[in-house]
Parts: structure tokens; sequence; C-alpha cells
């Protein structure tokens, strides 16, 4: 077996979010959503979570994903802090960013922020938040200011991590904060980001004209569970095009598509410096006329991948299948719009690192071979650098590489720490690493 190597240059990352790792975030729709009985396992609340917030322990995080080899991290600014009023700015915020990112760069890493990772502030939930036009301008204003205070210490952006997947769990199964079930609520939340998104990168280019903006896209390749029925293979096309394709669409041709509108947005043309990839799974669905909330949709148990589940796979795996081949087919269909594609995440949640090794060394394969076909394809951001509290799952599932001890604050590399620190190091994936 050769050795598969990655193009020189190539960015080896991690990934986090500011609510999921920074704790004492009291100011925020999700802080909020939090504290009532039932919407998180095991009754969790992000509190403390990784304690970035007051005990700088980033600094201790940085230093391991340093040791790791790795030259890239994304991580996202928590808009109630730096602006934890409606038009008031927080020096104070401000400056734990700049350390933060300070941090970051002095170890040789390159950061790559992102301005919206699904929390809103507390001000801007009350007056609706992504449902009402008005948030357009409050985010343009936002992204502005942040690129002001902090350009000089970063110019690669994410200006919102995975609409799609805010507006379906928070607006179409309800799961997630406001718990609403509304598609075309959901539609008209989709079009205020994507306006939103566009109005932010043109911002963002004006202060910082060299800057790279783009968004981080959910993208679940859905297979039809039978491909020979022809009303099958429709609704995976039309939930393709609903979760994976329109937003992408309306930055290549510069308009809304069924079934978000037919507005014409002609500044969304070209709204992107890069494709950003968070791939996780791909979904295989069924027709199921009684699912409406599921867009008619009702997806299918997983086929096997060659390891038996445990119970946080199985729970996880509930919502999608490991498939490492539609990764491949995921980035290539990436590389039709022209812009150089980012993994901003891929992982698993895997509490033993039974069977991280293998997904992370299986992924790392398909995404080699997407770029042998032409995708794109410029870095890589692990989910998740370390455990963090993982939404409505709480601190039930765990994606780190580094093992929390949430009672303690104790940080352990777990082994796929130590193959991911030799992958980067080589920028490569060595035989025997793939024979293993
Ligand atoms: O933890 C999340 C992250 O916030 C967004 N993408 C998926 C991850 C794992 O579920």
């Amino acid at each position: 077996m050769t050795p598969l190597e990655f193009p020189k240059g190539f960015l080896w990352g991690t990934a986090t979010a500011a609510h999921q790792v920074e704790g004492g975030n009291d100011n925020n729709d999700w802080w909020d959503w939090e504290q009532t009985p039932g919407h998180i396992k095991n009754g969790d609340k992000s509190t403390v979570a990784c304690d970035w917030w007051n005990g700088e322990r980033y600094r201790q995080d940085f230093d391991l994903a340093q040791s790791l080899n790795t030259n890239a991290h994304r991580l996202s600014i928590e808009w109630s802090r730096v602006e934890p009023r409606e038009g008031v700015w927080s020096d104070a915020a401000f400056s734990f960013y700049r350390r933060v990112l300070a941090a970051l760069r002095e170890r040789g890493i390159t950061p790559l922020v992102t301005l919206h990772h699904f929390t809103n502030p507390r001000w801007l939930a009350q007056k609706g938040a992504w449902e009402a036009r008005a948030v357009v301008p409050l985010f343009e204003r936002y992204a502005t200011r942040v690129v002001q205070e902090l350009g000089d210490l970063c110019d690669f952006w994410v200006t919102i991590n995975e609409p799609t997947v805010y507006l379906y769990a928070g607006y179409v199964n309800g799961s997630w904060t406001p718990g609403k079930k509304n598609f075309s609520l959901a539609m008209r939340v989709g079009e205020n980001m994507l306006r939103a998104h566009v109005a932010a990168y043109h911002a963002i280019h004006r202060v910082q004209p060299h800057a790279r903006v783009g968004l981080a896209n959910s993208i679940t390749p859905l297979v039809p569970a039978n491909p020979r029925l022809w009303l099958n293979r429709t609704l995976a096309a039309f939930q393709h095009r609903t979760y994976n394709h329109l937003l992408l669409l309306a930055l290549q041709d510069g308009r809304l598509h069924f079934p978000m509108g037919n507005a014409r947005i002609p500044e969304a043309m070209g709204a992107q410096d890069f494709i950003g990839v968070n791939y996780y799974f791909s979904r295989r669905i069924a027709i199921d006329l009684a699912q409406p909330a599921q867009l008619f949709a009702r997806p299918l148990p997983p086929r096997p991948w060659g390891v038996s589940y445990d119970a946080e796979l199985n729970e996880w795996f509930g919502k999608g299948e490991i498939n490492p081949d539609a990764f491949v087919e995921t980035l290539k269909w990436c590389a039709r719009f022209g812009k150089p594609i980012f993994v901003t995440e891929n992982g698993i949640c895997d509490r033993d690192d039974d069977f991280r090794p293998r997904y992370l060394v299986q992924h790392l394969a398909a995404m080699h071979r997407a770029i042998g076909n032409g995708a794109p394809v410029r870095g890589y951001f692990y989910w998740s650098l370390i455990d963090n509290f993982e939404w409505a799952e709480g601190y039930a599932l765990r994606f780190g590489l580094i093992r929390n001890d949430f009672a303690t604050q104790t940080r352990t590399p777990k082994p796929s720490a130590h193959l991911y620190a030799r992958i980067a190091r080589e920028n490569a994936l060595a035989a025997d690493v793939m024979e293993q």
C-alpha cells in the first residue's frame, strides 16, 4: 500500500464553538432553553462546559492542539458576549477573544472564526431572532464590529454555522430553541440567514479586502432506500435540494429557489470565497406520507459499517449512516461551485474512542480520493478538539480527540488524538496507519 499524501500547505485543524466550550454563557437563548427540564438529555446544562471563559483553559487546550501538530483551529465568537445589549459593545469580551486568537497564533495555529454558531443574544431572541428581517442589518453590524476589533488577528471567517440545521431543529422538528414546528417560518428563517450572510460577506470585505469568507454548510447526502421507485428518487432529490443545495444555489445564481421563494438577490451571486462542508454521515430515506414534518420521508436504520455499534453510536446512528463513500461524492459535488473547499467539520461521537480511529482514517482516505478526483479541498477541521456540550444531547455524546473529565476539568488525549497528530505531522496517511 502506498501512503496517501496530501497537498503541500494543507490545513490540519480541529473545531469548537463558543457555547459548547466556554461556560458561563448566560446571556443567550440556549442558556434559557437549557433551564427547562426535558430540553437537554439528563438535565445537563452548559454551565461550565470546558471552562474557557472563566478559567481561560483554552490555553492548555491549544497547547494540546499544538502538540497534535495541527496548524489550524476553528472556533466561534459568542455574539451575546460582545454585544450584550443591543448596540452596546463589551471591551472585556473583545479583549478575551483577542487573547484567544493571540494564543492560537503564538502556537502557529491559523484561526478560522465563526460569527454565528446556533446561539443568539437574549435581546435578539426577544425580537424574534432570525424570524424577522431586522436581523440582517443587526448581523451585518455585528460582523463589521468583530472584524474591526479582531481583524489584525484573523482573516478567515465563517459567517453562519449550519443554517439548515438551525432552521430544521428550531423550526421543523422543534427539538431546539425556539421549539417551533412551522415549515414556512423555517423557510423565512433560512432566507434571513442567507441575506444576513450576504450582507456580512460584503461588510467583512469592506473592512478587510483580503478576507476569506464562507458558510459552514451541513451536507448530508440523502440516499433513496429504493432507487428503483421514481417517487423515492424524487423525494430524495427534493430533500437534497432543500437541505443541501438551496443556499449554495442562491449564492451561485443570486436568487431564491422553491421552496424558499423566488426573490432575486443579485448581491448574493458569488458571495462566498470558499465552500465550508460539515459532513458526518449519509441518510437513507423511504417515502412516508404520514410525516409532513420530516418532508414526507422516513430515515431507515443504518446498514452495518463493519463494527458492532455501542449505545452511543446507536443513538447517533438513528440519525444517519456512516458512509465514507458518500463523503467522496459530497466533496466531488461541492467542486461544482468552483471555489476552494474546507471541511469545516467531520467527526464521530465515541466516548471510549473504540471507533474514532477507524472513522478518522476512512474519512481522510475518502477526502484524499476526492482530491484525486479534482475536488479542491484545502483543509480539514476535526470536530471536535475536546469533548464538550453537545446541545440537546448535553454531555452524553463525546466528539473530542481529547477527553474532558467535566468534574475536574482534566484533559486526556485519546488514542485517535495521537493518530491525528501523526497524520498531520506526515501530511499523509501512511501505509501502516491504513492497514491497522
Ligand atoms: O456539535 C455539533 C456542532 O455544534 C455543529 N455540527 C455538528 C456537531 C456534532 O453534532
